[in-house]
């Protein structure tokens, strides 16, 4: 089964509630769709969200180095050849969400021509995951009245909440409000996006320590090496790299250097080859995981919850699997949905992506 086509779609669908965070805003999915196909009529698809604010690709970074780099080194090899497609598209060294969206699309058309889901062929542990929903910026009434609708409307009991603002203790002051108003019982922890220095992250930390939270991912860059190292030593709870360690050797890297004690793993970035490795890399050195969101679309978090809910140690946390919910429309012909505070893996050959024509006509950026 010959790969005879790759196509890098842009397309834009605005957000009705934007999501701001510390390193950047969203307003707008500007994302690109990625189609893959075969010489026996077979499509894969997946999608890329760029984040120029934390990996520096842009959709049109994103278009040029599918159409310009990458298609060309996979074109006439067949969907069986994974370990050599990524030999290719790992002579580049970035690109991640790029080179992520292209290697979910092989599995799509893995599944598809096995007939079988890529959930059930990835490890098949679980036929859904808990959702985490990621809380941004905004006044603390705000942040509170958000997850409370989260958790009223479709059950959602686990937040992740945007902190790294200046003064810190506004978040701090943000995450109690969120803490009071939700309750002992609900998951809360903390996403810094490396807004604060490791003096301000510590003291955040100790300001909070009566919350419970779960994790603190970010709270400061990881380039700060020894601030950050002191950092991750003092936290009471695991430190969540996600940013910093965005390749297998990189999560490496960050944990046996001390830089960090659990890792958010995210398809949007490692696609499912790159985050099986990071996944068995942590579970190799007894360290948790999170399944993270990058901001991502229907398609996206279709991609996300398959690969977490494949495996043990990725369905153990909820996923953040939910922000899709403030786009204004997406591409799916069949909406996801979040019921009792849980996404379903799609049933069905491949990923279970069906575009619809029309909004992809309506949204595509290039015609
Ligand atoms: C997150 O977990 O940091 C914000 C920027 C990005 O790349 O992902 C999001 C969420
Ligand atoms: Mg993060």
């Amino acid at each position: 089964m010959k790969i005879i086509g790759v196509e890098a779609i842009p397309f834009a669908i605005p957000y009705t509630k934007p999501l701001a965070f510390a390193s950047g805003e969203v307003r707008t999915a500007d994302h690109v769709l990625i189609r893959v196909r075969t010489d026996e009529g077979l499509v894969g698809t997946a999608e890329a969200p760029p984040r120029p604010y934390t990996y520096g690709e842009t959709q049109e970074s994103i278009v040029a180095a599918v159409d310009k780099l990458f298609a060309p080194r996979l074109l006439g090899l067949t969907v069986l050849e994974r370990e050599t497609v990524h030999a290719r598209l790992d002579r580049t060294v970035g690109n991640p969400t790029a080179k992520a969206a292209l290697d979910m699309a092989l599995w799509d058309l893995l599944g598809q021509a096995a007939g079988m889901p890529v959930s059930g062929l990835l490890g098949g542990f679980a036929d859904r995951m808990r959702v985490s929903h990621m809380v941004g910026f905004a006044p603390a009434a705000e942040m509170v009245a958000e997850a409370e609708r989260c958790r009223d409307t479709y059950g959602i009991t686990t937040f992740k909440v945007k902190v790294g603002r200046r003064p810190y203790r506004d978040d701090v002051a943000a995450c109690r409000a969120l803490r009071e108003a939700l309750g002992p019982d609900v998951g809360l922890y903390v996403d810094g996006n490396r807004g604060w220095t490791a003096a301000e992250s510590a003291r955040a930390l100790a300001e909070m320590a009566d919350l419970g939270l779960l994790f603190a991912e970010e709270l400061c860059p990881a380039d700060d090496v020894l601030g950050r190292r002191w950092l991750v030593a003092r936290s009471p709870v695991p430190f969540i790299a996600d940013e910093s360690a965005t390749r297998p050797a990189e999560v490496t890297r960050e944990l046996l250097g001390g830089s960090a004690t659990a890792i958010s793993v995210k398809t949007a970035r490692t696609g499912f080859t790159g985050s099986q490795r990071v996944l068995h890399t942590c579970e190799a050195l007894g360290v948790e995981v999170v399944m993270g969101n990058q901001i991502d679309g229907q398609i996206g978090t279709l991609c996300s919850v398959a690969f977490g809910a494949a495996h043990r140690s990725s369905a153990h946390y909820a996923g953040e699997l939910s922000n899709f919910l403030d786009m204004s429309d997406d591409l799916l012909a069949e909406p996801l949905t979040i019921t009792g505070g849980t996404l379903r893996v799609r049933e069905g050959a491949g990923l279970g992506i069906r575009i619809d024509p029309d909004k992809l006509a309506r949204y595509r950026q290039d015609s």
